[in-house]
C-alpha cells in the first residue's frame, strides 16, 4: 500500500474516450484493468470526468465550416476542435463500466463552462480558473500524485504539468495511459511533462 501522502489521479476513463465512443482514443479501454490494479494500491483515489454542456465551444459542431481536429483561436488561446463528446449525463460521459470507481473518494467534473475548455484537472484552459483539486489534495496532506488515464497528450499531460507546478512530486505511468496524437501532440506533451519535472515511467 502506498503512503497516505500519495494520491492516484485517474483522468477521464469515460466511454467516449474508449473504443466505440465519440472521441475514441486508440486502445483506450486497455487502460482499465491496469488502472483497476493501481486503485488497490492507493489510499486516496481521485477520478476526473470530462463533463461538457451541449454546445460546448470546444466542439467543432459549434463553429460553422470547421471540422473536428482543426485548430482555432479562442479568447484564451489556441483550441483543438473536437467531435461532440462527454456531454453531461450522456452514456458517453459515464465512466467505462469496468472501472473500479467505488474506491474513489473524489469525482471531479471539468469542462463545464461552455466558453472555456478544461484539459487539466487543476485549471480550466485559461490557466487561471482553478477547479479546487489543488485545495482538496493539499488539505489532505498529499505531496505526491500518480497520473494515469486518457488522453496522455491532453488531459493527462496538462494535469501532470499543473501538479508539478504546484509542487507535488508527479509520476505518469504510460502503461496506464493512451494518446490521441493529433498534429504532434504526443511529442509536445512528453516535452512539456519532462520540462516540468514529471517522472514518466512505462
Ligand atoms: C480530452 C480532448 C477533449 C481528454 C478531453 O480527456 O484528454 N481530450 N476533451
Ligand atoms: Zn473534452
Amino acid at each position: 500500500m502506498r503512503p497516505l501522502t500519495d494520491a492516484l489521479l485517474v483522468i477521464d476513463v469515460q466511454n467516449d474516450f474508449c473504443e466505440g465512443g465519440r472521441l475514441a482514443v486508440p486502445g483506450g479501454a486497455q487502460v482499465v484493468p491496469v488502472i483497476n490494479g493501481l486503485i488497490t494500491e492507493f489510499q486516496t483515489v481521485v477520478l476526473s470526468q470530462d463533463w461538457h454542456p451541449e454546445a460546448h465551444s470546444s466542439f467543432a459542431s459549434q463553429h460553422p465550416g470547421r471540422a473536428p481536429m482543426e485548430m482555432i483561436e479562442l479568447a484564451y488561446g489556441p483550441q483543438v476542435l473536437w467531435p461532440d463528446h462527454c456531454v453531461q449525463g450522456s452514456t458517453g460521459a459515464a465512466f467505462h463500466p469496468d472501472l473500479h470507481r467505488d474506491r474513489a473518494q473524489m469525482i471531479l467534473r471539468k469542462g463545464t463552462n461552455r466558453a472555456v475548455d478544461s484539459y487539466s484537472a487543476f485549471y480550466e484552459n485559461d490557466r487561471t480558473t482553478p477547479t479546487g483539486l489543488d485545495g482538496y489534495l493539499r488539505n489532505k496532506g498529499i505531496t505526491s500524485v500518480t497520473v494515469v488515464g486518457l488522453a496522455l497528450d491532453f488531459c493527462v499531460s496538462y494535469s501532470a504539468v499543473d501538479a508539478a507546478r504546484h509542487g507535488y512530486t508527479v509520476e505518469v505511468l504510460t502503461a496506464a495511459c493512451r494518446a490521441i496524437n493529433v498534429a504532434g501532440s504526443l511529442e509536445a506533451a512528453m516535452g512539456d511533462m519532462t520540462a516540468a519535472g514529471v517522472t514518466i515511467t512505462g
